[in-house]
């Protein structure tokens, strides 16, 4: 049976990103505290400023809360806003990945490391050279190298780069020309730096023509969550201002994925994001809504409940 009351109710936590290390869950999330501020469409209201990492046996197990393992004020470079994380393991060390504005407003991607994947972490001295918006998503693709995607709409700052320069009040497409793509980096062996430029991860309709901007519904927003299923990969996400939980598949990591539909309609509260996890050959979806608080969009709980594939690997369609 899965559970749809939150998994953690001494904190108010969003975003999980949930991994199997050593066998059990640890959930990466952010960690939504009160705030004064009214709300607006850049997230000001989200003004998160620590992690915790929590573990479970089993997904529909207790949670244990591993106190907390990062605080922006141990970041050098960042100034506010540790908004959505996510993490990795290789060779030996645990990789927590998180965006935060640096000390010009600007969301950059840090990184920083742990000899345990509960921390606590210790950051890098510089954001990720070349790293801009919100959302990393870490993974390892099939030939064992690992990709960062990431970015994010409106308040993430995904809209003001695509010049190649930081452009503050820039405007995504909204008509019949292409959507903004999520972008993704291979990492380098010491998983601190981008191998690569990053690069656009295009999502088209069924006959292949790009997603486009007016297309609401379904165009990419924020939240990238790439995993791999049976040989292929999904790329879900959220769609934002329509606050659907959606997925697209190719055969490659770098793409172009086609869109296959809707996994989750909208939750209580403005945002919704994800992460999807094998364990023990079950599959279960991470999210997070805002019931808990009553619906204050900025004071949101992680819940999950088991995921299904259907014959033809589609997801079949959840209520939250
Ligand atoms: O939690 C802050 C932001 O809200 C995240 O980075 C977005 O994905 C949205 O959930």
């Amino acid at each position: 049976m899965s559970t749809k009351k939150p998994l953690i109710s001494h904190l108010f936590t969003a975003d999980p990103s949930a991994h199997v290390f050593d066998g059990k869950v640890f959930i990466y999330p952010s960690h939504d505290l009160p705030q004064d501020m009214a709300e607006n469409d850049l997230g000001d209201q989200y003004g998160m400023t620590d992690y915790h990492v929590f573990s479970q046996e089993h997904p529909e197990g207790p949670v244990t809360d591993h106190g907390e393992v990062l605080h922006v004020k141990d970041v050098p470079w960042a100034s506010r806003q540790m908004w959505a994380p996510d993490a990795a393991f290789r060779n030996g060390r645990y990789y927590l990945y998180f965006p935060a504005r640096d000390k010009d407003g600007i969301f950059r991607i840090g990184v920083a490391t742990s000899t345990k994947p509960q921390g606590p972490f210790k950051p890098e001295p510089q954001p990720i050279k070349g790293s801009f918006s919100i959302d990393p998503c870490v993974f390892q693709a099939a030939d064992g190298e690992f990709y960062l995607a990431f970015g994010g709409l409106w308040g993430g700052q995904l809209q003001c780069w695509t010049t190649g320069k930081f452009v503050k009040d820039a405007k995504e497409p909204v008509d019949s020309r292409p959507a903004l793509c999520p972008k993704i980096a291979k990492l380098t062996p010491d998983m601190l730096q981008f191998a690569t430029p990053p690069q656009d991860l295009v999502i088209t309709d069924a006959s292949g023509q790009p997603l486009k901007g007016s297309n609401t519904a379904r165009r990419y927003f924020e939240g990238p969550w790439m995993h791999l299923y049976q040989g292929t990969y999904y790329l879900s996400y959220s769609t934002g201002d329509t606050h659907n939980l959606v997925y697209a598949t190719s055969k490659s990591p770098l793409g172009p994925f086609t869109f296959r539909g809707r996994f989750l309609p909208p939750v209580l509260g403005w945002t919704t994001h994800h992460s999807i996890v094998e364990h023990q050959g079950r599959w279960w979806l991470y999210y997070h809504d805002a019931s808990l608080s009553g619906g204050i969009s900025y004071k949101r709980s992680v819940k999950v409940q088991e995921l299904f594939y259907e014959a033809d690997g589609s997801i079949r369609p959840m209520e939250p």
